[in-house]
C-alpha cells in the first residue's frame, strides 16, 4: 500500500496500522442535517487512507502525499494549518471530550476526486478518529466517531456542518444507503442495489466550487433557525402543518422551511418505495428535491442546474445535486441503456457554455470506516 511506503520514508519505521474511511453522496435528504430530519447517504468507493502510529510525547506528525513538503510538527494542535486543521481537529475533539490521546505519526493518502463535494474532508476526519479509537483504546461507537469529527469540523475548522457527512463515513456498508434521523441519531441500512435493476447512479462532477459556499452554508443554517424560533419549535423537523408555517413566515425563512419540511417527506417517500423494491420510482422525487433546492433553499448554481436538466434531457430517470450546493456534484439516476445518451448530453450542455466537461462516474454504496492492515 502507497501510503504505508511512504510512512516508512517519512518517519523510518512501520506504521502501527492503516484505516481507511471514505467519502459520502447523499441520495436525497439535504440541509435536512442539522434540522434534525432525515437523510439518506451512502458511502462511496473513494476515501481517505491513514498510516498511523502513536506517540507518547503528545507531538503530532502529518504528511499527506496529496500535499508537497515534508511532514508538518505540531506541538500545538492550533498551530496546524490548512488541511491539517481537520486532523489536528480531530485529537482536539477526542481531548476535549476527555479521552486521554497523546500523539501521533500520520501520512494521508486521498482519492476522493477532488473538488466533487463528495467529503474528503469528513473522510479525512474518520479514518483519523477511528485510527486513535484503536490505537488508545477508547472504545468508541462508530457514531460517536462520526460525532467527534463533527465537533471538530464545528469547534476547531469552524464549518458548522450538521451530522450526516461523518455518519455516512463511519456508519456506511458495502450496498446499503445509510437512512439517518437526525435528531435521535438512529440509523438503519436500506438496501440500495441498482445493478439488480438495469440502473446506475453517475455521479456529475462540476469541478467548480463557488467561493461564497462557506458563508452561505451558515446564512443557511441561520435562516433555518431563525425560522423554527418564529414558529415555536425546537427544529425546522418539528413543523407539523406546512401551510400554517407558510402562512406565518416571510421571504428566505419561508422559502428554507418549505424546502426543510419537503425534503424530509421526499426522503420518507424514497424509503417506502426502496423498501418495496421500486427503485425505478424514485427519480420524480429526486428532480422534486433539485428544484427544491434550486428555489426555495437557493443553494444550487448555474452548474449544477445545467447538469441536472441536460441529464434529466439526456434520458435519466431523476437527477439532483448532491451535497452542501455551489458547485460539487449532481447524481443522476441512469437505465444502463441510457448512459451513454446522459454523458453526451451533459458534455455536450456543457461544451455549448464553453465549461470544462465534468468527470461523470458511477458510484455504488461501499463500506464505512475501517482497519485494513
Ligand atoms: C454539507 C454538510 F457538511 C452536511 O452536514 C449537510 O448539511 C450537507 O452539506 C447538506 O445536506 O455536506
Amino acid at each position: 500500500m502507497r501510503v504505508v511506503g511512504a510512512f516508512r520514508e517519512s518517519y523510518g519505521v512501520e506504521p502501527a496500522g492503516v484505516w481507511h474511511a471514505p467519502g459520502r453522496v447523499n441520495l436525497i435528504g439535504e440541509h435536512t442535517d442539522y434540522n434534525d430530519g432525515f437523510v439518506l447517504p451512502f458511502a462511496v468507493p473513494w476515501g481517505v487512507n491513514a498510516a498511523v502510529s502513536p506517540r507518547e510525547d503528545g507531538v503530532v506528525r502529518l504528511r499527506s502525499l496529496q500535499a508537497a513538503g515534508e511532514p508538518v510538527t505540531l506541538e500545538r494542535l492550533d498551530a496546524a494549518q490548512g488541511w491539517a486543521r481537520y486532523v489536528a481537529g480531530v485529537f482536539w475533539a477526542l481531548r476535549e471530550a476527555g479521552h486521554r490521546v497523546g500523539g501521533a505519526d500520520v501520512v494521508i493518502d486521498g482519492d476522493v476526486p477532488q473538488g466533487a463535494g463528495l467529503s474528503s474532508s469528513a473522510a479525512l476526519e474518520v479514518a483519523v478518529g477511528t485510527a486513535l479509537n484503536e490505537l488508545y483504546g477508547l472504545g468508541m461507537t462508530k457514531m460517536e466517531i462520526a460525532l467527534a469529527s463533527q465537533k471538530a469540523e464545528n469547534d476547531f475548522v469552524g464549518m458548522p456542518c450538521g451530522i450526516m457527512d461523518q455518519a455516512a463515513s463511519a456508519l456506511g456498508e458495502e450496498g446499503q444507503a445509510l437512512f439517518m434521523d437526525c435528531r435521535s441519531l438512529g440509523t438503519r441500512n436500506v438496501p440500495f442495489d441498482l445493478a439488480s435493476v438495469g440502473l446506475q447512479l453517475l455521479i456529475v462532477n462540476t469541478g467548480v466550487h463557488h467561493s461564497h459556499a462557506g458563508g452561505e452554508y451558515g446564512d443557511r443554517r441561520r435562516d433555518c433557525e431563525n425560522a423554527a424560533a418564529h414558529l415555536g419549535v425546537d427544529a425546522l423537523r418539528d413543523v407539523t402543518d406546512l401551510a400554517d408555517a407558510l402562512g406565518r413566515l416571510s421571504g428566505d425563512e419561508r422559502r428554507r422551511t418549505q424546502h426543510v419540511v419537503t425534503e424530509n417527506h421526499r426522503v420518507e417517500a424514497v424509503i417506502g418505495l426502496l423498501r418495496a423494491g421500486k427503485v425505478e420510482e424514485i427519480g420524480a422525487l429526486l428532480n422534486a428535491s433539485h428544484l427544491s433546492l434550486r428555489d426555495q433553499f437557493e443553494v444550487s448554481c448555474a452548474e449544477l442546474d445545467v447538469a441536472v436538466e441536460s441529464a434529466i434531457r439526456g434520458g435519466a430517470r431523476g437527477s439532483r445535486m448532491t451535497g452542501g450546493g455551489f458547485g460539487g456534484s449532481a447524481i443522476a439516476l441512469v437505465a444502463d441503456d441510457r448512459v451513454e445518451s446522459v454523458r453526451a448530453s451533459v458534455t455536450g450542455a456543457y461544451a455549448e457554455r464553453g465549461w470544462a466537461a465534468p468527470e461523470i462516474y458511477p458510484a455504488v454504496p461501499a463500506a464505512g470506516a475501517r482497519r485494513l492492515a
